[in-house]
């Protein structure tokens, strides 16, 4: 961690302006190499760049002494016209002036190691450079901002107070510590267990928030799926046919339904698959995989023709296991068919556009009750984190049940506590840091 590395910051492509990074403790040795500027810690100031004394740009300048720094190091910022040839040349200079050239992740690997962010907070810059949608940046900045991390860190400390009355009691046998009785002790590891597997449980939202809710398309054949989801993201992304069992394959396209981050999967029209032939079989098998897999079903029924029980059997298996459905009563310019009555859905034609806002709106609506982020609350985006949430309420669980023996609820404290540990990285194996970094962007 003694060399000094640099990356440009910046986006591929010209721009306005770019910047070249660079960090470690002997940056202001390398820039006197290349740059002539009066640094002064968190000041910018003009920074003459130079190929052995040829003027090569005039850049704003910005020195961060650490460790009061965004990687903990001295860093400094080189920021230049957004010319990715005069870019390159900036950081050629740093390289032959004895820098480094960064790789992927590894300024925040830095921070990380440096003790500025814990793990998930290293995380959630990836997140948050990746966001699209304002769920997903809320959701990033709230974990870049520790919530997360307090949350765990919390958890930790009361665990390791239950560790330290636990091997108290096995370092001072003679002693007795009163009002310390294995129900409590149990109680107190079941408590601990409950409050992991809740935080644990707000992942089916975070999840949401950060890839995205997954809303399969489905409906009898013709009933005007494809020509919905080409009406929702506003262009003709699926085929359209008179021809039934023209989509054979699922497709997907992604729409951002006021702030949440929706996957549209179109599929194959359901139907007896007695009178399907094999590719039309084998469309309606993924459509029923990408059903079990959608956190919403959008269900789509032809209100020109009669409903029937095939129509009843679909709506039963959209719902299955509690899924949220909305329906689509399509073809409203044509005149309505009978036994539809009891059927509460959205009245939309995909082919004049009626009310396909209104299906948005309330697609919205569903998915902001199920993606939202419980306001003021820690909650879990990372699969990661999850797990490791579970494994330690298990671990937390497994204590519980073997309260009255000292030693063996130690063993379970702790591998609760190593699980937590894994969340802000203390217990992290390298193995995960170098997998977490790699799908960083160079210069981040
Ligand atoms: N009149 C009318 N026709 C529609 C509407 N939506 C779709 N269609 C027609 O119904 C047929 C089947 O549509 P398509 O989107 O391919 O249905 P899918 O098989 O469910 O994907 C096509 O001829 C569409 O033009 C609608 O709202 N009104
Ligand atoms: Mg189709």
């Amino acid at each position: 961690m003694n060399d000094v590395i640099a990356a440009i910051a910046t986006p591929a492509g010209e721009g306005a302006l770019g910047i070249v990074r660079l960090s470690g403790p002997d940056v202001l040795a390398v820039a006197a190499r290349f740059v002539r500027a009066p640094w002064q810690p968190r000041l910018a100031t003009l920074a003459l760049v130079h190929d052995e004394g040829r003027p090569v740009e005039r850049a704003v300048g910005v020195y961060f002494p650490g460790p009061d720094s965004y990687t903990g190091d001295d860093v400094l910022e080189l920021t230049a016209h957004g010319s990715p040839y005069l870019l390159s040349r900036i950081l050629e200079l740093a390289v032959r002036s004895g820098a480094r050239l960064a790789s992927p992740g590894e300024f925040t690997h830095r921070a990380y190691l440096n003790g500025r962010l814990d793990l998930a907070q290293a995380e959630a810059v990836s997140l948050l450079i990746r966001a699209r949608t304002e769920t997903t940046a809320r959701a990033a900045f709230e974990q870049l901002e520790g919530r997360l991390s307090n949350a765990v860190e919390d958890l930790r400390r009361r665990i390791t107070g239950g560790l330290a009355i636990v091997e108290a009691s096995l370092d001072h046998p003679e002693e007795d510590l009163p009002a310390f009785g294995p129900e409590t002790a149990a109680a107190a590891a079941s408590r601990l267990a409950e409050e992991a597997r809740r935080l644990a449980a707000t992942h089916r939202r975070g999840r949401l928030a950060a890839d995205g809710a997954r809303v399969s398309i489905v409906g009898r054949p013709n009933a005007g799926k494809s020509s919905l989801l080409n009406a929702l993201v506003g262009r003709d992304r699926a085929i359209v046919a008179d021809e039934p069992g023209t989509t054979r394959d699922t497709l997907e396209e992604t729409a951002d339904l006021r702030g949440v981050r929706a996957v549209l999967v179109d599929t194959a029209g359901l139907r007896d698959e007695a009178e399907a032939g094999a590719v039309e079989r084998e469309g309606i098998r993924r459509t029923r995989a990408s059903l079990a897999a959608s956190d919403v079903a959008l269900v789509v029924l032809d209100r020109s023709v009669d409903f029937q029980e095939p129509d009843r059997s679909l709506l039963e298996e959209a719902a299955a296991g509690g899924r949220p459905v909305i329906v689509a009563l399509n073809k409203a310019d044509l005149p309505r068919a009978s036994g539809l009555d009891g059927i509460e859905g959205v009245q939309v034609s995909a082919l004049t556009g009626d009310g396909v806002s209104r299906l948005a709106e309330r697609l919205a609506d569903e998915l902001a009750r199920t993606g939202a982020a419980p306001e003021g609350e820690p909650w879990v985006v990372s699969l990661r984190h999850r797990l490791a949430l579970e494994e330690s309420a298990a671990a937390l669980d497994r204590a519980a049940a073997v309260a009255g023996e000292a030693e063996l609820a130690a063993v379970h404290l702790r591998e609760a506590l190593a699980k937590l540990g894994e969340i802000v990285g203390d217990t992290a194996t390298e193995e995960v840091l170098r997998e977490l970094f790699s799908r960083f962007c160079v210069g981040k």
